[in-house]
């Protein structure tokens, strides 16, 4: 069946996943190129995931992005070039050169850091989605893991304690089939995630996390639970790992056959070829978006070089509680829009 799509959307989507492949590769570059000392992690290939569900977010909404999840930080508004100063390890990054990893939020764009990339993140996205509905706010949270953080016990925890207050709060899980080195296979006795989750008492879809528009559809709906009150959703998007785990990682581990069966599936490639022959989108504007992609991620990486590295004694500063500030660190800023 062919899938619709408004050009603009269309275009939007292809954007964000087009950008998103390539500011990691020009970041995986400055790594290679000895410029990055910190961890490299990379979405390549899962590019649907993140933008195909945080398009959807309206400004008061919240985001908690994996290591895998770059889209969402774009789509929230979170500026190229201050990504890149981040791994730079930078003073305009978000952690102002304290952290050279992909541990980096924006309370001003509603994106909240991860902790640990294995489901530490999920009771506080829980805990965002709980404020929501205290304050009778109809915003939701989109909360991003992997499978293996899935088999973790807070995450079990985190499934129960959503379900049972029915939580706005849509779980999106990348099955991308390994966690570091394990396969699935080896970190669970169940076929799928979803069948870890269905004993909770939710939703629970398993999605083709390689077809941008199934994800969207996917996401939509479980929005649209979230905002009539009626609780949360598990996204199982199936997808893989085009990558090693992180850039220093070559992904021995991995046949050489999967790599190859799921490149045939790759994302971008996969809704390209639909927009083309369902006519949304001509060649020559797909040629336009790689251009604008292509000179922005420049900038991006011009700007971020320019950044100064820290002061040394700035090193403290924001590490510890500043009571001082009478502000709490965990304050959202108010909620915009709906
Ligand atoms: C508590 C904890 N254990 C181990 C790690 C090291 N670690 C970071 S990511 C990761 C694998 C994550 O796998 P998965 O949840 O499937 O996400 P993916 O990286 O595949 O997207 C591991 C073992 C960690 N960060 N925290």
């Amino acid at each position: 069946m062919m899938q619709t799509v408004s050009g603009e959307l269309g275009s939007r989507l292809l954007y964000y996943m087009k950008f998103m492949r390539e500011l990691e590769h020009r970041i995986e570059k400055l790594y290679r190129q000895g410029k990055i000392v910190g961890g490299v992690f990379f979405g390549r290939g899962q590019e649907a995931i993140s933008a195909g569900s945080a398009i959807l977010t309206e400004p008061g909404d919240v985001v908690c992005p994996s290591h895998r999840d770059l889209a969402a930080f774009l789509i929230r508004g979170m500026e190229p070039w201050v990504i890149v100063a981040h791994y730079l390890g930078r003073r305009d990054g978000p952690t102002r050169g304290r952290d050279g990893n992909t541990h980096m939020g924006s309370l001003k764009h509603h994106i909240i850091s991860y902790i640990s990339s294995m489901a530490a993140i999920v009771p506080v996205a829980n805990g965002v989605a709980f404020s929501f509905q205290y304050r009778k706010q109809s915003n939701v949270v989109l909360c991003y893991f992997g499978d293996g953080a899935t088999s973790r016990g807070e995450w079990h925890e985190a499934m129960n304690f959503g379900a049972v207050f029915k939580l706005p709060i849509v779980y999106i899980c990348n099955n991308n089939q390994y966690a570091y080195s394990t396969p699935v296979s080896r970190q669970m006795a169940v076929a799928h995630i979803t069948d870890r989750a269905s004993g909770y008492g939710f939703p629970c879809h398993r999605v083709d996390g390689n077809d941008v528009l199934a994800v969207h559809e996917a996401t939509k709906e479980a929005m649209a639970r979230a905002r009539r009150g009626e609780g949360p959703t598990l996204l199982e998007c199936e997808t893989f790992r085009m990558s090693g785990h992180s850039a220093h990682d070559g992904a021995e581990y991995v046949p050489k056959e999967l790599f190859e069966q799921w490149a045939r599936k790759c994302p971008i490639a996969r809704f390209e070829k639909v927009l083309l022959e369902a006519s949304v989108l001509s060649r020559a504007e797909i040629e336009q978006i790689d251009q604008r992609v292509e000179a922005e991620v420049e900038e991006a990486v011009r700007r971020a070089e320019l950044s100064p590295y820290p002061d040394p004694a700035e090193l403290l500063l924001n590490v510890f509680a500043d009571t001082s500030e009478k502000q709490s660190p965990i304050a959202l800023p108010k909620a915009e829009g709906n």
